[in-house]
């Protein structure tokens, strides 16, 4: 079957290419010719996930899903959250987001935080809604050049290595995204005629 990733982050895209199998082609929004920017208006990563994967939908009329991430701060109230992109400001790289995280944090003792993904899948224009979660803590310093996004200053609970230091395929066995994906993955054998 064909399935567009609504997304315009190539790290995501490289990401789930590993998770998702062989029975699926798994188009990107350049594969169909898509190359605007789509509206994330939400104050919840469920909605702005729906928010996505409908914009394609209803313009391609293509089975798709999109997956919006945040990254919660027990001590930050929940910050940055939906806004985990956009921390620092409007068009910031992801270096600006963890200098401000770890700036806020600098005499916070409690490290607590987690990444969590929703995911909205639409098929036959039927919305289905996937979510996944890791827990872990907010180092003092960055460590390590893989992944993306908040990946060096995030250690996932059980590991010595944060995100960033750890090769994908395991980052990928236990993120917020890879758990999420493993429920839309059986989800998607589980349909008659899915695979
Ligand atoms: P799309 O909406 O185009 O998919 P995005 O980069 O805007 O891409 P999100 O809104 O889902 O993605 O994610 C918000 C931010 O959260 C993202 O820019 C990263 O800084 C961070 N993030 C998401 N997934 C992450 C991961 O696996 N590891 C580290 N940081 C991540």
């Amino acid at each position: 079957m064909k399935l567009v990733f609504v997304t315009n982050n190539q790290h995501k895209l490289h990401e789930i290419r590993q998770l998702i199998g062989e029975q699926i082609e798994l188009c990107s929004l350049t594969d169909i010719g898509f190359t605007g920017e789509i509206p994330e208006t939400h104050e919840t990563i469920e909605e702005n996930a729906r928010e996505k994967a409908i914009y394609i939908y209803n313009r391609y009329h293509m089975d798709c899903f999109a997956d919006d991430t945040g990254l919660e701060i027990e001590s930050l109230d929940g910050r940055p959250g939906v806004y985990s992109s956009r921390y620092a400001g409007e068009n910031v790289s992801y270096e600006d987001n963890m200098n401000r995280v770890l700036e806020e944090m600098k005499t916070m003792t409690n490290r607590r935080s987690r990444f969590r993904t929703a995911i909205s899948l639409i098929i036959g224009g039927k919305e289905y809604l996937f979510q996944g979660e890791i827990k872990g803590e907010i180092l003092t310093e960055k460590r390590g050049s893989s992944g993306f996004g908040y990946d060096p200053v995030f250690k996932p609970d059980g590991y010595n290595k944060t995100f960033a230091e750890l090769p994908l395929e395991e980052k990928n066995r236990i993120s917020h995204r890879g758990r999420a994906i493993a429920k839309l993955a059986d989800f998607l054998k589980n349909q008659a005629g899915g695979f």
